[in-house]
């Protein structure tokens, strides 16, 4: 079973997003347990305080270190990354970090606790990324004002993975980009649709002809698309 605990100034964010689909059905076969935290709950002080001014002046606030170095500490047992063991993650969710892969998704999917510390887009004490993390994640080039959305898309990416969380559906739905392209497109009925119409093969039953039509119509929507994907 997968443990995942989120740090976040927003708890109620996550009441019910994990209630759908894969994700849902994974939590009610115990492959993962998700749990949201408040991260003022680690706070002493009587005003629950978790942001200060930025030494050195500037505009917004900074995410304090105290109360996450303490959050990381109860739920891990350790609050230095050397200390953190092989199968544990402890993630910031900013937009410096490198960014979600795959791969690192993979990586996640391999562990038995991670732990999720949501960034404010002001930023956070620099010292949870060089000393407290093993992973500091960002999932695109754009600004988000909080790393909540993000981590709902580390989790989603995650727990697709987890063995027995895809049920019936085949575990090439992780394929997408294992050869290098996008998933080929996908039609159903009606045959015609308000004059548009599904490319001729597909209606054939030619599985030989089908599957180079696929291939071909893979590679022509990740050029137009992804041509990054397609230089290397
Ligand atoms: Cl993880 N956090 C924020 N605030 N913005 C982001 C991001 C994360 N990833 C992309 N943009």
């Amino acid at each position: 079973m997968l443990r995942v605990d989120i740090v976040t100034i927003f708890p109620d964010y996550f009441r019910e997003v994990f209630d759908y689909g894969i994700v849902r059905r994974a939590r009610a076969a115990q492959l993962v347990e998700i749990k949201a935290h408040d991260l003022r709950s680690w706070t002493a002080d009587k005003h629950h305080m978790v942001d200060d001014r930025p030494f050195g002046g500037g505009d917004g606030m900074v995410l304090k270190p105290e109360p996450v170095f303490a959050a990381v500490r109860s739920l891990t047992g350790v609050d230095r990354r050397e200390e953190i063991p092989a199968d544990k993650r402890v993630v910031l969710l900013s937009p410096q970090g490198k960014q979600l892969t795959q791969e690192l998704a993979a990586a996640f999917a391999e562990c038995e606790h991670f732990v999720l510390i949501c960034g404010r887009y002001e930023g956070v004490d620099e010292r949870v990324a060089e000393a407290l993390v093993t992973d500091e994640v960002s999932i695109g080039d754009y600004v988000l004002s909080g790393g909540e959305p993000a981590a709902l898309v580390v989790i989603d990416a995650v727990v697709r993975l987890l063995p027995g969380a895809l049920g019936s559906e085949t575990s090439a739905t992780t394929e997408s980009f294992s050869d290098g392209l996008l998933d080929c497109p996908q039609y159903t009925r009606p045959p015609e649709f308000e004059g548009l119409r599904v490319p001729e093969i597909l209606l054939t039953g030619n599985q030989a002809g089908i599957a180079r039509w696929r291939r071909r119509a893979a590679e022509e929507k990740t050029k137009r698309n992804r041509p990054d994907l397609l230089k290397n």
